[in-house]
């Protein structure tokens, strides 16, 4: 009955969130790209829409730049460029039938770095436990020294100089585990100095007082957990809503970054995906849910002016071209491993998740002479590419040098006439839709 009522379109917002580098930009440009020139085609439907654009998307953020995107990768072979704050966009599909609902997504793209701040519940005690729980890691030798010495530094501060030097020192650390790849970089501010090393961020100058460390009553403690909550809400609280108020949420996992990074990698990863697993139990509240429906179903205004209702939750192996064709099976089940305990386990109501695996931008082609090989292209010349094997679960231990896989130019049709290549990104978006 609910469904008769008036409503102006059948609407979900889409948001990719997911640690840095790991596709969530080339993901949406290729989704809206797919979407623009052939909207039944890539949902597999029969609707006949009479027209189907790109609008702006209608709130606060900055659009998201879907043809600088492809420009860039068509004309340049140019990769996005690392997303600084969050984006947005709208597509729209008028249909024929007067009753019959239009269809309109919004996509939301989330600067990677950003989802380190969700570790922790919320309070300065939580996320410096957190924080202590990857740093130091023994796996990550550099990351010991740093530590210690911030730990050093910590214990002997009484001063405010002597304070702002510890959370200085453990800024550094944290900077130069970013340049190592390490993905939990939190506060997620700090990344941005490594483009622009002078560059500050209003109260990002904290650093963790771990239970562990049995430091409570250290004189930073107050200083810092101040800092905390006004970074905390001028920074982190307004992404947590974003989340909070979306209606499908997609987390890219690049199975091919952890491995080519070691075990350190894969740790961050569990705990990046354990950090947004435990704000979704929180935020998936009764309260989140009437809220949604009353304003989605008692009304005839735009559906967008009123917060979602998570109904799915996608994670996704990403970029799986790359990989050898007869491993790229293996990758599903690669993510379920690290994210099944974790989205099963955070109790979450009528929420559908899926595990699955996707390319964005198809930038290979099977070789059909060497089947492990594939054929791709790198600063504009044809090259052949031996994959690394994928292990069939994830080993205890590895060597990262075992799994180098190259940089590949983006192959995206010039002059903008067709829609890259992709591998099962249309089935992943069919099943948003349909949640
Ligand atoms: N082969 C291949 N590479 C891809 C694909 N998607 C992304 N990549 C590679 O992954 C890199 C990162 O992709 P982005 O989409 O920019 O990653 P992101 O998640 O938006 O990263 P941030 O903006 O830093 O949060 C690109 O520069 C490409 O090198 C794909 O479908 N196939
Ligand atoms: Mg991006």
């Amino acid at each position: 009955m609910w469904s008769h009522l008036p409503k102006v379109s059948s609407y979900r917002r889409i948001v990719a969130v997911g640690p840095r580098h790991s596709g969530k930009s080339v993901m949406l440009a290729s989704i809206l790209d797919h979407l623009r020139k052939d909207p039944d085609r890539f949902l597999g439907t029969d609707e006949r829409w009479v027209s189907h654009r790109i609008e702006e998307y209608p709130g606060e953020f900055p659009g998201f730049p879907l043809d600088r995107i492809l420009r860039e990768a068509s004309e340049d072979a140019l990769w996005p460029d690392i997303t600084l704050s969050p984006a947005a966009i709208r597509f729209r599909a008028e249909h024929p039938k007067l009753w019959k609902r239009d269809l309109v997504l919004d996509f939301v793209d989330f600067p990677g770095e950003n989802v380190a701040d969700f570790l922790g519940d919320g309070s300065f005690r939580g996320w410096s436990n957190s924080i202590a729980s990857l740093f130091p890691d023994s796996l990550d030798p550099l990351s010991e020294e740093g530590i210690k010495e911030y730990r050093e530094l910590l214990s002997r501060a009484d001063t405010a100089a002597q304070i702002d030097d510890a959370a200085s020192l453990y800024s550094n650390t944290m900077v130069e585990a970013t340049r190592r790849g390490r993905y939990l970089t939190s506060p997620a501010s700090l990344c941005s100095r490594i483009f622009n090393p002078g560059g500050r961020t209003p109260w990002e100058d904290f650093a963790p007082i771990p239970d562990l460390w049995g430091s409570e009553d250290a004189p930073a403690f107050s200083t810092f957990e101040e800092r905390f909550q006004n970074y905390r809400k001028e920074k982190i609280l307004p992404l947590e809503r974003l989340l909070a108020e979306a209606d499908a949420l997609i987390l890219p996992i690049d199975i091919g970054w952890i491995l080519s990074g070691g075990p350190p990698l894969l740790r961050d990863q569990h705990a990046l995906l354990s950090a947004v697993g435990g704000l979704l139990s929180r935020i998936d509240t009764l309260w989140n849910r009437i809220s949604s429906f009353l304003g989605r179903s008692m009304t005839p205004i735009d559906d967008s002016k009123f917060p979602g209702r998570l109904r799915s939750v996608v994670l996704c192996a990403t970029k799986i071209d790359q990989f050898r064709p007869s491993d790229r099976s293996l990758l599903e089940d690669l993510v379920r491993k690290i994210a099944e305990p974790i989205f099963r386990g955070a109790g979450l109501h009528s929420i559908q998740v899926l595990f699955t695996a996707c390319s964005a931008i198809r930038s290979t082609t099977d070789n059909p002479d060497r089947p492990d090989y594939v054929n791709a292209y790198r600063n504009g010349e044809p090259i052949e590419v031996l994959p690394p094997k994928l292990p069939e679960e994830w080993p205890e231990n590895w060597n990262p040098a075992d799994f180098r896989f190259p940089r590949l130019d983006p192959r995206v049709s010039r002059h903008g006439l067709h829609p890259p290549a992709q591998i099962h990104l249309d089935r992943m978006l069919r099943s948003i839709i349909g949640s």
